[in-house]
């Protein structure tokens, strides 16, 4: 009767140990804050146009700025963010002025292992986090171009942001960059991070 009981117990030991799940690995988080925030924009200047429905009208006409992402600080870029504005004549469609100043914020990947966090409506939009949400690799991701901002257009539909948070991988690890839009089509770029044990998730904005 005693090495039975002893039995049970050792083969309840075991389904124990067996059931027990292999620790996780740790979360490693690479912070990177930009001091100062690097800012770029399109627009320098306006001019008034002739025409009383037109209003201030941007200079130049046709203008794209980038900033150039270094995710992992290799001295290899990983991602590009463009932004551009564009002028569009519609008058046919859009009313007396007809001049549209199209504004786009779109981020490419460079690495060929760098991905991009889409909306979870659209497919050709980006996702915007905040802080209180998680990134992780069940995500939707793609390797190429991602708008985030579209405005300012007579036919097309308007998409925007004003403070956010994006979603990146690179080689499996998932990162943040942090973004503000400014005035004069810009945009200001603040902080990034990523979590370097691969394919762990990691929360918008998390430092630590
Ligand atoms: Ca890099």
């Amino acid at each position: 009767m005693k090495k039975n009981i002893l039995w049970i117990a050792l083969l309840g030991f075991l389904i124990f140990s067996c059931d027990k799940e292999s620790p996780k690995p740790k979360n490693e988080i690479v912070f990177f804050d930009l001091q100062p925030d690097i800012s770029i924009t399109t627009i320098r200047d306006y001019y008034t146009s002739m025409n009383p429905f037109c209003g201030q009208l941007p200079l130049p006409n046709d203008s794209i700025a980038y900033f150039d992402l270094d995710l992992n600080n290799d001295s290899e870029i990983d991602f590009q963010i463009e932004v551009r504005h564009y002028q569009q004549e519609l008058t046919q469609y859009c009313g007396h002025c007809g001049i549209f100043h199209i504004k786009t914020i779109q981020i490419k990947p460079i690495n060929s292992n760098g991905f991009i966090s889409l909306d979870t409506v659209s497919n050709y939009w980006i996702r915007n986090y905040d802080t209180t949400q998680l990134i992780s690799s069940s995500d939707s991701w793609t390797n190429e171009n991602v708008t985030g901002l579209l405005t300012d257009g007579c036919m097309i539909p308007s998409l925007s942001f004003k403070d956010t948070y994006w979603g990146l991988k690179l080689d499996n690890m998932i990162a943040w960059i942090h973004l503000e839009r400014i005035g004069n089509n810009g945009l200001k770029i603040k902080e990034f991070a990523y979590n370097s044990t691969e394919n762990n998730s990691i929360i918008a904005g998390q430092k630590e």
